[in-house]
This record gives structure tokens, C-alpha cells and sequence, in this order.
């Protein structure tokens, strides 16, 4: 147990170190050092806590309830952004970000883009797991992939269902805390589930099955049998990253990032400005265009979002 660094909540018999297991608002699971797994809440208004999180616990008097009183300084933090342009944090404590995609549902790569680019923004390691290999990759998505592996995110190929892949998936999970994201109906659960056998998982939003849903509603951490954790989390329709985190010179994406080392302006936009290396890779196949044209989407969202944020914002 580390110390902490201040001195409110001295630590005593009734205060305990926890693992922040699940999150949903204000309704917590956290296990402590015992493998208990406990509900708890945030003890006061402001304290935004998430999966993955490590925080200073106490029982209240009377024993009923854990409060979470702080939160452990984080090691890395995902963050994605509100409507208004705020930045919420997501997960936090992750080494690895697997971004799920699958032939089906047909694949949003943009979601996928802006995951791996928030994830480069916040210095976790990213890659593509492409699940459901079992269905067959059409012509038009290995392409992508190849996009992708020419950019420089690595990607694994894998099924759930037949079990290809899974060796080489679960060697990808064998550090730290990693997370799988990404749309609904990928996977993510199902190979969770392969990773982790008897894990409840069919029921990931543990804190709402009272409501009878089987999907997931929140982030929900498992020990993996080899060591390490990893975290389920509900499937997305959309997703921002939180824009004031990413480098404006390439928001995240590793080609542009590459190529902007060559721009005749250090503040290039990449847009129409002259002698640009990216839009000049465009040319030469150094940047696939669904890719240019996902940053390009990204840095008007950017722009967007800081715009509705006032003039503070703007960079
Ligand atoms: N063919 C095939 N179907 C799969 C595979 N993995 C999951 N599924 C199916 O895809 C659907 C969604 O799976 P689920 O794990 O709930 O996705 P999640 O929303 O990403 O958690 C379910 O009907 C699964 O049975 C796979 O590798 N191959
Ligand atoms: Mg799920
Ligand atoms: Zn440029």
C-alpha cells in the first residue's frame, strides 16, 4: 500500500485502499486488497471517479457504506469529451487500449480513429483487434487494416468463437490493466468472456441487472488468469476524444504525425496551406484518404467544440 500524499484522511483502521472495479455514476464497485468486492460511493459532490481507479475508502459509523474519499493519482487517463467540449475521464490506471472491430456490425472506422487517437493523446498504447474473423474480411476492409498497419497501428486477427487468435490476444493482455472498446456488438464481451472463463460477464453492468439487461452499461475490470486485468466496457455509438488534449500538430494520428515534421509551417493545419507534407502524402499513398479524411473530420469537431468552449479556448 503506498502512503498518501497528504494528510485529511489519515490513514487509520477504518480507512482501506480499493481497486474501483465498476462505475456507474455515482454507484461504485470496488475490491479491496482481501479480493472483497464492495458497493461503495464518492463521498462528496465532485470527486469524479471511474474503472480503473484507485482510491482511499472508509466504512462509514455504522459499517453500512464504503465512501470512496480520494482518488489515487492516476497513472494514464482516457479521456473522451462532453457535448459542451469538456473533458470526462473514462478509464483510468489502462496500459492498453484494444480497439474492437469486427465485419459485423459494419465497422465505424472513425470511432475506431478517434480511440486510438485519444489513446496516443494520453500515452497508452493502442491497437485494432479485428474479432468475428470466423465471418471472413471482405476486400474493401482489408484494405483498411492494411491502412492501418502501414500507419503504424498493429492489429490482430481473431474469433471468439472458433478461438483463432485468442493465444496471441491474451499474450497482448498479459500486462496491466488493458481495456477493450469499441462499437456495440463487436465482441468485446464475448471475448472477455473467452479470456476469463466463469466471469459473470454476460451481465457487465452488474449495477443495473435489477432492470434485467444482459448488455453492457458500465466498464467492468476482470483479473485475468495469467496476471494482468481487463476491463469490458458497453459499446459506443460515437466518440470524441477530449479535443484540448490532443497535439494540434496531429491530433493523435501517427501517419500525420510522421509526415508533419515536413511542413513548411509549424502550425499547419494540413488543410489547404502550402507546402504541406500530409496533404502532399495524400499524393503518394503515405496517407490512406480515409484516414486524412477522419483527421479531417476530427479537427473540425476541434475547432467546433472550442468554439462552443468562448474564445479561452482557442488555439
Ligand atoms: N461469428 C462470430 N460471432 C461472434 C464472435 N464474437 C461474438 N460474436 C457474436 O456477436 C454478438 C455480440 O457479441 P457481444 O460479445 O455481446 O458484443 P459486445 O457488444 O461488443 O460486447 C453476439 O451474438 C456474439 O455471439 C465471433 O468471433 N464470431
Ligand atoms: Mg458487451
Ligand atoms: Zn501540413
Amino acid at each position: 500500500m503506498s502512503p498518501i500524499g497528504n494528510n485529511r484522511w489519515p490513514m487509520s483502521v477504518a480507512t482501506f485502499h480499493a481497486l474501483v472495479i465498476a462505475a456507474y455514476g455515482r454507484h461504485l464497485l470496488v475490491r479491496d486488497a482481501h479480493g472483497r468486492e464492495l458497493k461503495a460511493r464518492p463521498f462528496g459532490r465532485g470527486l469524479s471517479i471511474v474503472c480503473g481507479d484507485e482510491a482511499l475508502c472508509r466504512r462509514d459509523e455504522h459499517h453500512a457504506e464504503v465512501h470512496v474519499l480520494e482518488v489515487l493519482p492516476r497513472r494514464t487517463v482516457l479521456y473522451r469529451s462532453n457535448v459542451r467540449g469538456g473533458s470526462e475521464p473514462v478509464l483510468a490506471n489502462l496500459s492498453r487500449l484494444l480497439v474492437v472491430i469486427a465485419p459485423v456490425p459494419q465497422p465505424d472506422l472513425f470511432i475506431a480513429d478517434r480511440y486510438l487517437a485519444a489513446a496516443e493523446s494520453a500515452g497508452i498504447s493502442a491497437s485494432l483487434v479485428l474479432n468475428k474473423a470466423d465471418l471472413g474480411v471482405d476486400a474493401a476492409l482489408q484494405e483498411q487494416l492494411e491502412a492501418y498497419a502501414a500507419a503504424g497501428y498493429a492489429w490482430l486477427a481473431v474469433s471468439a468463437t472458433t478461438g483463432e487468435g485468442m493465444e496471441a490476444l491474451r499474450n497482448a493482455c498479459a500486462m496491466d490493466i488493458t481495456a477493450l472498446v469499441g462499437q456495440s456488438g463487436v465482441g468485446k464481451s464475448s471475448l472477455a468472456r473467452h479470456l476469463i472463463p466463469g466471469a459473470d460477464i454476460a451481465i457487465g453492468g452488474l449495477i443495473r441487472e435489477a432492470e434485467g439487461r444482459h448488455t453492457t452499461t458500465a466498464s467492468r475490470l476482470f483479473d485475468l488468469p495469467s496476471g494482468g486485468q481487463l476491463v469490458d466496457s458497453p459499446g459506443v455509438r460515437d466518440f470524441a476524444p477530449a479535443v484540448e488534449r490532443l497535439d494540434p500538430r496531429h491530433l493523435g494520428f501517427l501517419e500525420v504525425a510522421r509526415l508533419a515534421t515536413g511542413c513548411r509551417f509549424l502550425d499547419c493545419r494540413h488543410f489547404r496551406e502550402p507546402d504541406c507534407a500530409v496533404r502532399a502524402g495524400l499524393e503518394t499513398g503515405a496517407i490512406h484518404p480515409r484516414r486524412y479524411e477522419s483527421y479531417r473530420r476530427l479537427r473540425r469537431l476541434r475547432e467546433t467544440l472550442q468554439e462552443a468552449q468562448g474564445p479561452k479556448a482557442r488555439r
